[in-house]
């Protein structure tokens, strides 16, 4: 089986982070994905391989031009403003919130990270553009490899991208691999493609591109938005518009729910991507419902509890829906374990 590990992964690394009043280490580290390769190599789980560069075209064809444009030339705008700021970390400013208008993007950079952002959260490094971009390689490999006729392919394609939109960041997520993974399918031949987001933050960037688009079946397991990030979106009563309408499906689950409450609803998602025309499956794999999660853990709750048993037991559910699968990492934030739960995932998947 191959993994396209991104091999640019760690020239994103941010320091800091704001959260609730002080800036804190980041939760979002190089060490999350070297933690993983690291355990494939141990365990033999299969081929690291290095992707090949795809298309800018691909990668717009989910994501806005100028927000690409943008993304790519940050760094150098942060730097004009001050050469000092090299040694910093960028945090946007002003966001254009109602009443502000959503139609301008100013000149002043700081303004336009606000322009471009969904939260304080995801600070732009040097290195940035440049992981995020080779991320969308991986995925768009690990498609073509399932396409090809690989049953499972894998995108090791940190840092993370479910929350990230056509043309905006946040979340620890600059470009939606999933999304990229998902369009790479339908241009491989896959008239319909299934995207299963089960990390534990709702998959609102993706929702938001596909959410019109009737080629796409968005469906995701997450920890209830009234009180966890991303807040403002992943409510069951979003099912797509238009085109789109009946092909997203959201399933929040209530903070402090244990794994089995969790397999109830995750049997209850797997459904739906059953039902679904899909012919590949995307599975947005994030590792933050683990028990013991940095992140998902707060006030003596612990994610939804997952232990490695249960990644293996997720595993043999994502296998039983015997569809081709391409998994991209997304979240999951306890780096000494990230490797065991992400291998359990695989060999639930192949055993
Ligand atoms: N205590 C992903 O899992 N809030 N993103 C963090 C830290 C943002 C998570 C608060 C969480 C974003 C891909
Ligand atoms: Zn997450």
């Amino acid at each position: 089986m191959k993994i396209y590990h991104n091999d640019a992964h760690a020239q994103h690394h941010a320091k800091l982070e704001i959260y609730r009043g002080k800036l804190v280490p980041a939760f979002e580290t190089p060490a999350r994905q070297d933690a993983i390769e690291a355990a494939i190599l141990k365990h033999n789980i299969g081929e690291l391989t290095l992707a090949p560069v795809c298309d800018d075209a691909l990668i717009e064809q989910v994501h806005a031009a100028d927000y690409l444009t943008f993304l790519k030339g940050a760094w150098a705008k942060w730097i004009v403003l001050d050469a000092a700021n090299a040694e910093l970390e960028a945090f946007p400013a002003v966001w254009p919130i109602r009443t502000l208008r959503t139609d301008i993007v100013p000149d002043n950079f700081c303004a336009q990270l606000g322009r471009y952002s969904m939260d304080s959260g995801s600070p732009l490094t040097a290195g940035t553009w440049v992981a995020a971009r080779r991320g969308a390689d991986c995925a768009a490999a690990a498609a073509t490899e399932i396409a090809h006729g690989a049953p499972l392919a894998i995108a090791l394609a940190r840092p993370p991208g479910h929350h990230a939109g056509a043309d905006f960041f946040g979340g620890y997520c600059f470009i939606n691999h999933a999304a990229v993974a998902a369009q790479q399918l339908l241009n491989s031949g896959h008239a319909h493609v299934a995207i299963l987001d089960v990390d534990y933050h709702h998959g609102n960037g993706t929702q938001a591109i596909f959410y019109e688009r009737d080629d796409v079946t968005f469906v995701s397991i997450h920890g209830d938005p009234r009180t966890e990030y991303p807040f403002y979106l992943g409510y069951a009563d979003e099912r797509g518009s238009g085109a789109g309408l009946g092909f997203n499906h959201n399933f929040p689950v209530l903070h402090g729910t244990d794994f089995e409450g969790w397999f109830v609803q995750l049997t209850r998602a797997i459904e739906v991507v059953r039902l679904s025309n899909a012919t590949a499956l995307v599975v947005s794999l994030g590792l933050d419902t683990f028990a013991d999660d940095p992140v998902s853990s707060s006030a003596g709750f612990s994610g939804f509890g997952l232990r490695a048993p249960e990644f293996e037991r997720l595993g043999q559910l994502l296998a039983e829906i015997k569809l081709p699968t391409a998994l991209v990492f997304e979240g999951g934030y306890a780096s000494d374990a990230l490797g065991d739960n992400f291998c359990a995932v695989v060999r639930g998947m192949t055993a």
